[in-house]
């Protein structure tokens, strides 16, 4: 059995995938905070992903990582940079120094969130962020280009949509990803013989997607759900969206208009 640092386990998506994903794989879980009940097969070892010395020790051993750690929605400079730049750097440098083969890198839909929902874009498709967030998980791509071609540390960078149990509004019809479904993705990426560097969409088989998905596909994901049975219950409960906001006319939704309010001529000043 392969052991797998998993960083960021005390979130939300580690929460989710740890129970599909705990027999497969012996995981070691690392996050600032403390993961209070520990299952057979798991293992918790404190963390600051922005410290090198502690990230460097996390590593220790293991043969493969899947990175969900950082900070995962917009937040100011110093938070993302510590957090999700310095911290995605020392996850590959660690990589590279152990000679780990084997990096999942937790991207997100945010890296694109500034495309047109009228657009159905590929792994192919140039990044445009919609946040400082997005902007750090385009450099965490990066990162995975480099250390891959630089130095064979291979990737799978996973662009998430958004991980729950079910889809809860009419975005995430779109870009929903049940977490056995996640799960069955990161198992590609750490075990597929022929990966080098790869963008994928971390995305269930959704008829609404704005995403073509066939290098997941290549890779031979398939997905087993869909937002689309979900959708009659969602739509009669969805609060009405204004069809002009950019808010709802690009991919990223919110995290789009967060702190300009959505007029690019009208910046925040705080900023
Ligand atoms: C993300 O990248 C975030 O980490 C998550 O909290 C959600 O906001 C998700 O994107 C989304 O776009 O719904």
């Amino acid at each position: 059995m392969k052991k797998i640092l998993m960083t960021g386990a005390a979130g939300g998506v580690g929460a989710f995938l740890r129970p599909e994903l705990r027999d497969r794989y012996e995981l070691v879980l690392s996050d600032l905070r403390d993961i209070p009940e520990l299952h057979s097969n798991e293992r918790f070892v404190a963390a600051d992903l922005a410290d090198p010395d502690a990230v460097l020790s996390a590593a220790e051993g293991v043969d493969g990582i899947i990175h969900l750690g950082g900070y995962a929605v917009e937040g100011p400079w110093p938070t993302i940079r510590d957090a999700n730049i310095e911290g995605t750097y020392n996850i590959y440098e660690a990589a590279r120094q152990h000679g780990i083969k084997r990096v999942v890198f937790a991207s997100s839909n945010h890296t694109i969130g500034f495309y047109p929902r009228t657009e159905t874009i590929d792994h192919l498709s140039v990044p445009r962020p919609d946040t400082r967030y997005g902007v750090s998980k385009v450099f965490g791509e990066a990162v995975a280009s480099l250390y891959a071609d630089k130095y064979g540390v291979e990737s799978m960078c996973v662009r998430i949509g958004n991980v729950a149990v079910k889809p809860l509004d009419t975005r995430r019809l779109a870009i929903w990803i049940s977490p056995r479904d996640l799960a069955q993705l990161i198992g590609i990426g750490l075990d597929h013989p022929e990966i080098r560097h790869e963008i994928v969409y971390g995305v269930s088989q959704n008829q609404r997607a704005w995403w073509d998905n066939r290098n997941a596909m290549r890779l031979g994901y398939r997905p087993m759900d869909s937002s689309e049975p979900y959708a009659e219950d969602v739509l009669a409960n969805a609060p009405p969206e204004d069809p002009d906001s950019i808010a709802t006319r690009c991919q990223g939704g919110n995290f789009a208009i967060s702190e300009s309010g959505g007029d690019p001529s009208k910046p925040d000043q705080s900023l």
